[in-house]
């Protein structure tokens, strides 16, 4: 048998649909080798270690993926997305400019916590100074939760996020067009990933990315550029995880007067004495709620009613 058919390793640097391209670690600077999964129900994502067999020079079968360290997905009543594997951590991107929602970051770092990656935000667009304090104010609820925020303007300072980036596994995600695909372009001047201007000319549609792809840094580590995300359904935590993933609530947790208290109109509620005292931010206290019931509709959907 020739040596090309025996399975080797490699890593998902590309998700186009039912199409993945593998990089072999073997030899390393090889040709990334674009390939089908085996099983038709198997589904791998960007960041997935892999297992998989040449059918021609540059084509072959992802047989099977190695165990994930984590999955960072999202999930609601009917289907789950897998965005990355085996993450370091998420960088979560949002803008001075378009307006971006604060309950979707909020979703996205409570699905990290959920996997136990690190979840960071980035404030991009810092050049449009008008709009700035209006973003840092939405953000005060997150860096008062004890999380880190970055502010740049991938135009002008990307570089200034290398010492975040560098030997790190990072996935870019957020809304559309707050930048994702700019900064790769800035850290890595040979990705050429398409970004608005150029979507505009081609009249391609709301989202500027379609596939998610990987780019490795030299140095080590590397950063995956995904497509806007517009929902953020959190389906497969259930009430304690998701509880767990807000990280300003678990010095509170266990201390409700009754052990299934539901933190809603019960007496004696630590986690609503917590928000009525100023100690957990009203606002993060109702994404979490909100979340809460789009969970309890969800299993309501999913159970066919
Ligand atoms: N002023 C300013 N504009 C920026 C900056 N970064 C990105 N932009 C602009 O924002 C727009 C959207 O950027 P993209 O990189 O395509 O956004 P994206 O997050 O990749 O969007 P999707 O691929 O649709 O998810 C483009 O017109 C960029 O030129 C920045 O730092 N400052
Ligand atoms: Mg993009
Ligand atoms: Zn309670």
């Amino acid at each position: 048998m020739p040596k090309t058919d025996s399975p080797a390793e490699g890593l998902v640097t590309a998700v186009f649909g039912r199409h993945y391209a593998v990089c072999p670690d073997k030899p390393p600077a090889a040709a990334p080798v674009l390939c089908v999964p085996r099983g038709k129900r198997a589904e791998f994502a960007c960041g997935d270690r892999v297992r998989f067999t040449r059918t021609a020079k540059n084509e072959g079968v992802i047989e099977t993926a190695l165990p994930r360290e984590n999955l960072f997905w999202r999930s609601d009543a009917f289907r789950a997305k897998r965005l990355a594997a085996n993450l370091d951590q998420v960088l979560i991107v949002v803008a001075c400019e378009p307006a971006f929602s604060a309950e979707l970051v909020s979703r996205a770092l409570a699905a990290a916590e959920g996997e136990g990656i690190r979840g960071i935000i980035a404030l991009n667009k810092c050049d449009l100074h008008e709009r700035l304090p209006a973003a840092r104010a939405t953000l005060t609820p997150f860096s008062d939760a004890g999380y880190t925020v970055i502010e740049l303007s991938a135009l002008r300072d990307a570089h200034a996020l290398l010492p975040t980036l560098i030997g790190q596994r990072t996935l870019l995600t957020g809304q559309s067009g707050m930048g994702k695909s700019t900064l790769v372009n800035a850290l890595f001047p040979h990705a050429q990933a398409a970004t608005r201007e150029i979507s505009a000319a081609l009249d391609s549609g709301k989202h500027t990315t379609t596939a998610t792809h990987l780019y490795a840094f030299d140095a080590g580590g590397w950063l995956i550029d995904s497509p806007g995300l517009q929902t953020f359904g959190l389906k497969h935590l259930d009430d304690a995880a998701l509880l767990a993933a807000f990280p300003e609530l678990r010095p509170h947790l266990g201390g409700c007067r009754f052990r299934d208290c539901r933190h809603e109109s019960e007496p004696g509620c630590a986690l609503r004495a917590a928000v009525e005292a100023g100690q957990i931010c009203a606002l993060r206290w109702q994404h979490c709620q909100r979340i809460r019931a789009e969970n309890a509709r969800f299993q309501t959907l999913s159970r066919g009613w």
